[in-house]
């Protein structure tokens, strides 16, 4: 095994809700403070969104989830997929360089939204294939009770108790395969205590990882 250490890969994923950009940069924050603070680059961690609103391709989902335009369900899943794949190198070259790369949502979410609408669960995460696999997927649970006192639904679309409780049974059909094909760590957090709390659950599945990691970085579903 190469002694050379990478960065950790560290995904949140979650229902809608559940605090999960939130405690995205509670952790960005508290593991920024945790190395040291010398001001030599690389970046100790770097924190992305998905989807990432700001590209060509994240400025048409951001249009479809407003309701500005249609799309067919086929085409705003590669979309999504797309979003992902254009940062896939970024995301390589941080982990390689040292740099803990933390993402709030990435192919989980994808596979959830999309898998919801009668697509077939294979046919969503095709395109998924070959993405940097986290080392750790964070997975925010939270009753709809819960998640309903944090505020009704918005405008957007998919921001319906039906989508939510349809994504939910995809969330959990994901967590399980995750865990049965050993694709990196899924550990699910209850998100419904409070914010210090919750990110005390987070740092503790978190900190291990700190240091860095041995090993290659793996890829999604590859040997699938
Ligand atoms: N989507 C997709 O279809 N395909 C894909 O591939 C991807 C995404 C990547 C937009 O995503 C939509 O895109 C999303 C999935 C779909 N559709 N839906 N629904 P987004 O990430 O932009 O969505 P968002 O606007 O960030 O919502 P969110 O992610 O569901 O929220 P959150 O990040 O989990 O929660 P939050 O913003 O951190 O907190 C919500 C509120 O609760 C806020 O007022 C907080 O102050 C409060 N909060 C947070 N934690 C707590 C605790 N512990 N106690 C009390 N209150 C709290
Ligand atoms: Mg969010």
């Amino acid at each position: 095994m190469s002694s050379t250490k990478r960065g950790a890969f560290v995904v949140i994923e979650g229902l809608d809700k559940s605090g999960k950009s939130t405690q995205a940069s509670l952790l960005h924050d508290r593991l920024q403070d945790s190395q040291d603070a010398g001001d030599t680059a690389p970046p100790k961690v770097v924190l992305l969104k998905f989807p990432d609103r700001t590209t060509a391709i994240g400025k048409m989902i951001d249009a479809y989830l407003r309701s500005e335009s249609d799309l067919d369900d086929h085409a705003i899943h590669l979309l999504f997929s797309a979003n992902r794949w254009e940062l896939a190198s970024t995301i390589t070259a941080y982990l390689t360089q040292g740099t803990t790369v933390l993402a709030d949502r990435y192919a989980f979410s994808g596979i959830a939204f999309t898998a919801r609408k009668g697509l077939s669960y294979e046919w969503c995460r095709a395109p998924e294939v070959g993405l940097p696999a986290p080392d750790l997927t964070l997975f925010l649970n939270i009753s709809p009770e819960v998640a309903a006192a944090r505020g009704g639904y918005g405008l957007e679309r998919y921001e319906r108790e039906d989508v939510q409780t349809d994504v939910r049974r995809v969330f959990d059909k994901i967590g399980r395969a995750m865990q049965e094909e050993g694709e990196g760590k899924w550990v699910e957090i209850d998100a419904g205590k409070n914010k210090e709390e919750v990110a005390e659950d987070l740092w503790r599945a978190v900190e291990p990882l700190v240091t860095g990691i041995h090993g290659p970085i793996n890829r999604l579903w590859e040997t699938a």
